[in-house]
């Protein structure tokens, strides 16, 4: 699966895409991560990507023409055009249903804006998926770009190694449930105990204890997933 990410500030991806998990899948040739420097794509000779709000206002706007530019630039790079994905607080809320659609695609193309976010027409012309990662504010796209990648990248099959799967996960299709808790040695520590059935060797009376913690949590926590 490829990604291209077009940011202003590529040097943020660079401690994210040394990780190990990442770096062994790049290797393996399962993922494939470009960045782009939007500033390249300037077309004045003060390389300005940015202007001020027609109609006034605080901050400023991401320009169309080199945002624009360096989309269909790089679209035209290789045989896939891929799905367009812009970050912004105004985007479809990403969940993992939405994880597992981005997953399916071959190629994702991520813009990652600043300031207050995009001129208009760099929607209306390009027509991205627009993608938020939840009802918070950010200071730009970036650690957006990296939450998306991070959970579409474990969909992908062969990244996560044979020994952890993810089709059980808390949120995945078939899961509505938060998961429950894990304990590892020592038995005690401060007073805390491992509880009792899980040192039982009873994989049927550990599989129940698993699922009543799981259902208990979810209730107390986020009854909302346990709704229709
Ligand atoms: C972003 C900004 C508009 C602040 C600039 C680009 C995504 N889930 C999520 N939260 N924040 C973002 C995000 C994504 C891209 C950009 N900013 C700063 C933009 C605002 O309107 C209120 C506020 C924030």
């Amino acid at each position: 699966m490829r990604f291209d990410v077009i940011t202003l500030f590529p040097e943020m991806f660079s401690g994210y895409l040394q990780q190990s998990l990442l770096g062994k899948a790049i290797d393996q040739g399962l993922v494939d991560i470009h960045l782009h420097d939007l500033r390249q794509w300037a077309t004045d000779k003060h390389h300005r990507i940015d202007d001020r709000p027609y109609g006034g206002g605080p901050g400023m706007v991401l320009m169309v023409e080199p945002v624009v530019r360096c989309v269909e630039e790089i679209r035209a790079i290789g045989d896939e055009p891929g799905q367009l994905v812009l970050l912004t607080p105004q985007g479809e809320v990403l969940r993992q249903p939405v994880v597992e659609r981005l997953a399916s695609y071959r190629r994702i193309i991520l813009l990652s804006g600043r300031y207050e976010g995009f001129d208009q027409r760099t929607i209306d012309i390009l027509h991205p998926l627009e993608l938020s990662i939840g009802d918070f504010v950010l200071n730009g796209g970036e650690v957006a770009a990296m939450v998306a990648i991070d959970a579409v990248i474990r969909l992908v099959p062969g990244v996560l190694g044979d020994e952890k799967s993810c089709i059980d996960d808390s949120f995945s299709t078939g899961n509505r449930l938060l998961e429950y808790p894990h304990y590892t040695r020592p038995r005690e520590f401060r007073g805390e105990k491992v509880p009792e059935v899980l040192v039982s060797g009873d994989h049927a009376a550990i599989e129940q204890w698993r699922r009543e913690q799981a259902l208990h949590r979810t209730q107390a926590r986020r009854s909302d997933l346990l709704e229709d």
